[in-house]
């Protein structure tokens, strides 16, 4: 493909990519592919990006490494060899690093730079990204792979500064390794970080006391060593595996269920159920039957499974009590643990509830709580992320007519397909809102949207044109769309950062495409079978819309 830089237009490089991580990398890979020139800005010091920053004891994924990695390179695929059923923090970082290296990516890759600016020219046809070092790159096209779960939520609480001990947020955790030895600690937060960190902290500290606003379900992880002859066979067929996650609706190789839940009889359902559990992983329970998301009554036989579970494992009834989630289950996303609910079995544990206590301020040896003074050395908030749209948010960006991006999402974010806004040409979204992204399996939505965005930039430049632009119509049609597919869901119903709803005074809209993997692949077919439809091809005010010499 031609190189822009070969038809003098001001651009230095064809593209710019922000954020290294899987979508990052994978996007440059393509980009050289192609034959143009591409750079990746990184506000890490290397790659990896959520696992560059979430090292805190006990994270790892939650989808089966097997299936949470690149497919795109069938070496690659046969080369690395996971350990784990899940693999652990420092493995899957390992293996970005060894992706990386591989395809001597990082030559390309300015890391310890902040993007805070991303301002459009509809006279060159160029972005200009600005960064917090005083460099600047302009590029014709720009390519946002700066994560749905990339902006950690600050901790707000009054005193904090004055605290006297060491304070750790779980999506910032630092390098060298963390001695919690002695130490008395108190956990902020019971989402998926705190729930994987709890029991390694309880396992080294001296006590713990778990501070608890809402409680959350959770699958056993049921981990495991992989053996040689698992994996062998496992990757003997991936291209098949892959192509069955792909047309699945989470993008795991799981066959969907094909009954629903009062179908059957009480004794089938907590049997399949019950399959699940010992199965482990976040769809132990909602691959069982169809209309688990969709109907209150069948997800409420899910919730009192997991609810008799709890109160199994967990000795004290007041903690299990105390511990068991009354949403519906899996409207905020479903954890997956070893060993949470039974860590509350350890004397050196304690699950406080903030809904009774709450947190009144931080003090120099602890937390005030209503009525209660909590003495720690130490503090980790696991309180989660700006999810979605918060690295987005955080950058300014502005498109055609210097229009803010702030501006047009004031009211929630309006993408077609997740992937362009109207009024933002040549800006690109990997897993943005409006796409399956963060309800699938990331790496599945990743390599979708990479190869889209490839595809399409060959298609612009074999139709001689440099610009393409979402329309408004396509647009408002793209977003009713979604809005109506989340409604017939439960999903909507829960205050999850699905929403928007973790974060104090953001707009409130269900953000994913609840239809699942592979019947979003087809609609994004479907658009270039149509020959981009939805899209603006080109520069609208220049004869044949094209902009090179
Ligand atoms: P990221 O990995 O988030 O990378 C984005 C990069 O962009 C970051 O490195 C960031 O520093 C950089 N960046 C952002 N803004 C800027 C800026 N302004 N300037 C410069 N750089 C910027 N998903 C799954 O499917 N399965 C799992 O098991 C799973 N486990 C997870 C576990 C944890 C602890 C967390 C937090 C998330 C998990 N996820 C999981 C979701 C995970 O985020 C994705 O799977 C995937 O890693 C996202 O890759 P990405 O490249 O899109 O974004
Ligand atoms: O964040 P969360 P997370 N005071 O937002 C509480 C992925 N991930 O980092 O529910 C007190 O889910 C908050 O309480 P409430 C995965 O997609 C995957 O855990 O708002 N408490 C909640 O309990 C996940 O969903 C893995 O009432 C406060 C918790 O903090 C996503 O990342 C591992 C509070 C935040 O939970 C985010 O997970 C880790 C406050 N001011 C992450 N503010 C895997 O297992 C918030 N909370 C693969």
């Amino acid at each position: 493909m031609r190189s822009h830089a070969d038809s003098n237009t001001p651009s230095d490089v064809d593209v710019v990519i922000v954020g290294a991580g899987f979508a990052g990398l994978y996007m440059l890979h393509r980009m050289r592919g192609l034959g143009l020139r591409a750079r990746i800005l990184e506000r890490a010091g290397d790659v990896g990006g959520t696992w560059y920053w979430n090292r805190y004891p006990g994270a790892r994924c939650d989808i089966e490494s097997i299936d949470y990695s690149y497919s795109f390179d069938e070496q690659l695929t046969h080369e690395w060899r996971w350990t784990e059923r899940y693999a652990a923090q420092p493995e899957i970082l390992s293996y970005i690093g060894h992706a990386a290296d591989r395809f001597d990516l990082r030559r390309d890759i300015t890391f310890g730079t902040t993007v805070t600016s991303a301002h459009w020219d509809d006279e060159t046809t160029a972005w200009t990204l600005t960064c917090d070092t005083g460099a600047a790159l302009r590029a014709t096209y720009c390519v946002m792979a700066t994560g749905c779960l990339s902006v950690a939520k600050q901790p707000d609480m009054p005193g904090l500064s004055d605290f006297t001990g060491r304070w750790f947020h779980t999506g910032r955790w630092p390098h060298e390794p963390v001695d919690f030895s002695g130490q008395r600690v108190a956990v902020v937060g019971t989402g998926s970080s705190g729930i994987q960190a709890i029991p390694r902290i309880a396992e080294a500290a001296d006590f713990v006391h778990v501070l608890q606003r809402t409680p959350n379900y959770s699958m056993p992880a049921q981990n495991r060593p992989l053996t040689p002859d698992e994996f062998d066979t496992a990757i003997s067929d991936f291209a098949v595996r892959r192509r069955i996650c792909q047309e699945s609706d989470a993008g795991v190789p799981h066959p969907p269920p094909t009954q629903s839940t009062f179908e059957v009889t009480p004794e089938a359902r907590e049997h399949r159920y019950e399959e699940g559990w010992q199965r482990g992983g976040i769809n132990a329970l909602s691959a069982a039957f169809t209309d688990f998301f969709t109907d209150e009554e069948a997800n409420r036989v899910a919730q009192d499974f997991v609810r008799r579970k709890i109160h199994e494992i967990v000795s004290d009834t007041r903690t299990a009590d105390l511990l068991c989630p009354h949403h519906h289950i899996g409207t905020k996303r479903t954890c997956v643990d070893t060993g949470y609910f039974a860590t509350y079995n350890r004397d050196n544990v304690e699950l406080i509830d903030l809904r009774t206590q709450p947190i009144e301020r931080v003090t120099p040896r602890g937390l005030q709580l209503a009525g209660r003074h909590v003495d720690v050395n130490a503090i980790v908030f696991a309180i989660g992320f700006d999810a979605i749209t918060g690295a987005l948010a955080d950058i300014d960006i502005r498109g055609v007519d210097g229009v803010e991006l702030h501006d047009v999402w004031a009211h929630g974010p309006r993408t077609l397909l997740g992937l362009q806004t109207a009024g933002f040409p040549n800006l690109f979204m990997v897993t943005g809102p409006g796409s399956p992204s963060v309800l699938s399996n990331m790496l599945i939505s990743i390599e979708q949207h990479v190869d889209w965005i490839t595809d399409c930039l060959e298609h612009l430049n074999a139709s001689g044109v440099d610009r393409i632009e979402a329309t408004e119509d396509a647009q408002d049609q793209w977003m009713d769309h979604v809005a109506a597919l989340a409604a017939d869901t439960l999903y909507p119903q829960a205050t999850s950062w699905y929403l928007g709803a973790n974060i104090p005074g953001k707009p409130r809209t269900f953000m994913p495409y609840v239809a699942g993997c592979g019947q979003y692949r087809r609609e994004c077919e479907q658009v270039v079978a149509d020959g981009y439809a939805g899209f603006r091809l080109g520069h609208p005010s220049r004869v044949g819309g094209g902009n090179r010499p």
